[in-house]
């Protein structure tokens, strides 16, 4: 008995050592996400970097200091295939110094107060210099959070192949609240994870049936991650709210979470129920109350008692997400109170703390107007200005719902006094779940270059929010995170790269997605040059790609039911503004949603010239085209073809695309982890299959209006 178990435990030894030491046998789950730091396989570069980096000096002994010298270990020791060491003082050249004037006695004596003088809490400088007669580089910042972000600035350096000899590098962010907001439902029963609305990357991350008591070591993971790409708060749960995250119960859960990403710079919000005063009492037993009422005095109570409660578990909580009043929420206008009443009873309650409250805009009350893109700008313009100071008004980018393309809200730029939060969305609810290889920074990139002109020429949705434009107090960002429990975090490898853009531009606004896609790559998959460059552009014209499959020429709101596949012979639904039909008006004349001053007049709300730009047929860019104009088949388009030839041809570029794309890939076998690779051919061969169900069904249903037949340029593609 006593021998076999041994035995096994040789056996056990063995493989697990042959599995940890054959590095190329060992394939990548994907785990690891973009900090592979696998050796530098150039050996020039590899040389160069060992000569300027021998040892790392870390005076500071904060938590995030810890995590510092942690992550140096690790990403130095791989990337450079030596050991580095860590020492207290500067004895030889090539010391990596790191360090606040506070917690560095090296760094203060460099006096940096001119280079750190703008930088602020989260800001860096990196740069070669000499200390104590020696060449060193140095990372320098106000606060020790600011050390970190550096100190992935740098890693980053290295695994992407830059050279660290002439570095002057000053860095910080241009939005100050940088937020992945998670939908994650409670719990049900005994499984420990709860779904994620809109998630398809498995369930949640967090366990809180084994919080506080146990903590999963992928909490911290999680939190390294995000603190590498600069994403400084998580919003735990779900907008369509349970009232169950503010019981004290899970209040101490959370602030277990919380203590796990302090030393990553990342502070944690909750989703907020409007109704939770009427659904539980404060841990000094007020309540329930029989309303909800933000005017009402023992409401106001009840919430300035559960904030001083959340405080004492969570001394630095970020604040409260709202969705209120939408989609079947509860909220203020229950009680005949706006929006703006709503969130400052919330922004009183949380202000003594330093609490922000993000108010959501994705509101789409029927009564409003026949026209859903026009309800949001309807019902908070006249609130501009009502708001308290610490209150964001939350919107999503486009008017509708996420859709693959829609022109930028008309919010933006339209509230002055009311700082508005942009919210994206990383995971794809409309592009294709975590099936679909679409690298959304191109999407990203496509509204922040909007140009409102709220101020004339030149005043982008970037500027809007990063509070450029208006002055804002406060500025921020959010995106609906695509993560999930999946050992490779977003079901499917190249979504990681959506997570990773977010983080990127959310920090700076002015990386392309052609930077960014370079680096993602270099840091995931591959050092060579003409892969790097393969997958890149695969990965640029991707977003494209998928609006032409499925939404071309400013098609919206034409999928089933599960936002997956094709809907567009749907024409009831359980509210006509969830309906297809609705959106794409196909009829014997045309196709499209007359949105211009002969229609809904939705145009109205953008600033001039863009107004009367996207109010005439002639001048509306043509990707935009069926959002605002009701398009005759027969009408010319600017390539000369018809409408609906024209619609047919985009369906096939797109499709085309995803055959390409798969095609291209294979061709990249030799060159990628053969985990990784199985992986993204099985995705790649599904994306085919639908996206020709998107082009086929939508062609076709649209064919018995236009009763025009598919051009055969197309068909012999
Ligand atoms: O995109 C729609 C989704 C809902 C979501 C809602 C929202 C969380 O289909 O699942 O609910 O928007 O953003 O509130």
């Amino acid at each position: 008995m006593k021998h076999t178990y041994m035995f096994r435990t040789a056996i056990l030894v063995f493989f697990v050592t042959l599995i940890a030491g054959t590095g190329n046998l060992y394939a990548d789950d994907g785990y690891d996400l973009w900090f592979k730091y696998s050796k530098i396989d150039d050996a020039q570069k590899l040389a160069d970097y060992q000569a300027a980096i021998s040892s790392v000096v870390v005076q500071g002994d904060s938590q995030t200091c810890q995590v510092i010298k942690d992550e140096l270990k690790k990403g130095l020791s791989g990337l450079l295939s030596k050991d580095v060491s860590f020492d207290n003082a500067i004895d030889k050249a090539g010391t990596l110094v790191i360090g606040t004037p506070e917690n560095s006695d090296i760094v203060k004596r460099l006096d940096l107060a001119d280079s750190l003088k703008d930088q602020g809490n989260e800001g860096f400088i990196i740069k070669n210099t000499q200390v104590d007669g020696e060449n060193c580089i140095l990372i320098a910042a106000n606060k020790d959070i600011g050390l970190l972000y550096g100190t992935f600035d740098f890693l980053r350096l290295i695994q992407t192949g830059e050279v660290i000899n002439n570095l002057d590098i000053t860095s910080k962010p241009r939005i100050q609240y940088r937020l992945l907001d998670h939908w994650d439902n409670a719990p049900r029963g005994n499984n420990a994870q709860g779904t994620i609305e809109r998630g398809y990357a498995g369930r949640s991350l967090w366990k809180w049936n084994e919080l506080p008591d146990t903590v999963d070591t992928r909490y911290a993971d999680y939190a390294r991650a995000n603190a590498s790409i600069g994403i400084n708060g998580s919003v735990l749960n779900n907008v369509n709210a349970n009232a169950i995250f503010f019981s004290t119960e899970y209040l101490k859960k959370v602030a277990k979470l919380a203590d796990v990403f302090r030393p990553y710079g990342i502070k944690v919000y909750l989703s907020v129920r409007y109704s939770l005063p009427t659904q539980m009492a404060t841990e000094n037993g007020i309540g329930p109350l029989r309303t909800a009422d933000p005017l009402d005095p023992t409401v106001q109570e009840w919430w300035k008692d559960k904030a001083q409660e959340i405080y004492k578990y969570i001394p630095d909580f970020g604040g409260f997400l709202v969705k209120a009043n939408s989609e079947g929420q509860p909220g203020p206008q229950d009680y005949n109170r706006t929006h703006a009443e709503g969130a400052n009873l919330l922004a009183d309650a949380i202000a003594p703390y330093g609490g922000i409250v993000m108010w959501r805009a994705f509101v789409y009350d029927e009564r409003v107007d026949p026209d859903r893109a026009k309800r949001a700008y309807m019902e908070f313009v006249p609130l501009d200005g009502k708001f308290k100071d610490n209150v964001f008004a939350q919107a999503k980018n486009g008017p509708i719902d996420f859709q693959p393309r829609e022109p930028v809200q008309p919010l933006f730029g339209a509230l002055k006094q009311t700082p508005v939060m942009l919210e994206l969305q990383v995971t794809k609810e409309y592009l294709g779940w975590s099936t679909h290889l679409v690298y959304l920074a191109p999407m990203w990139k496509e509204y922040l270059e909007f140009d409102t002109y709220a101020k004339g020429k030149g005043s982008t949705m970037a500027k809007v929010i990063d509070g450029t434009l208006d002055n804002y107090k406060i500025t921020g960002i959010a995106g609906v995170a695509n993560t999930g429990s999946d050992r490779n975090w977003c079901g499917h490898i190249f979504l990681q790269s959506n997570w990773y853009s977010y983080g990127r531009l959310a920090w700076d606004h002015e990386l392309t997605s052609d930077e960014i896609a370079d680096e993602w790559i270099k840091m995931t998959l591959t050092h060579d040059s003409e892969t790097v460059k393969t997958i890149k552009s695969m990965m640029l014209g991707s977003w494209e790609a998928c609006i032409n499959y499925q939404e071309p020429l400013g098609l919206h709101h034409i999928m089933d039911n599960s936002h997956y596949g094709p809907g567009p012979q749907i024409s009831r639904a359980a509210r006509i503004d969830w309906t297809p039909a609705y959106y794409h008006r196909a009829d014997a004349n045309g196709l499209g949603f007359d949105r211009s001053s002969t229609g809904s007049n939705f145009t109205s709300q953008y600033f001039s010239p863009l107004k009367e730009e996207f109010d005439d047929i002639e001048t509306c860019p043509e990707k935009y085209l069926l959002w605002f104009h009701h398009v005759p088949w027969d009408y010319k388009m600017k390539s000369g073809r018809t409408l609906w030839d024209e619609l047919c041809v985009k369906y096939y570029q797109g499709t085309d695309y995803v055959e390409q794309m798969a095609k291209t890939w294979q061709t990249l076998k030799d060159e990628i982890d053969p985990e990784i690779f199985e992986h993204v051919t099985a995705k790649l061969n599904q994306q085919i299959i639908d996206s020709a169900r998107w082009r086929d069904t939508c062609i076709q249903y649209f064919q018995r209006y236009s009763d025009m037949p598919i051009p055969d340029s197309v068909k012999s593609n």
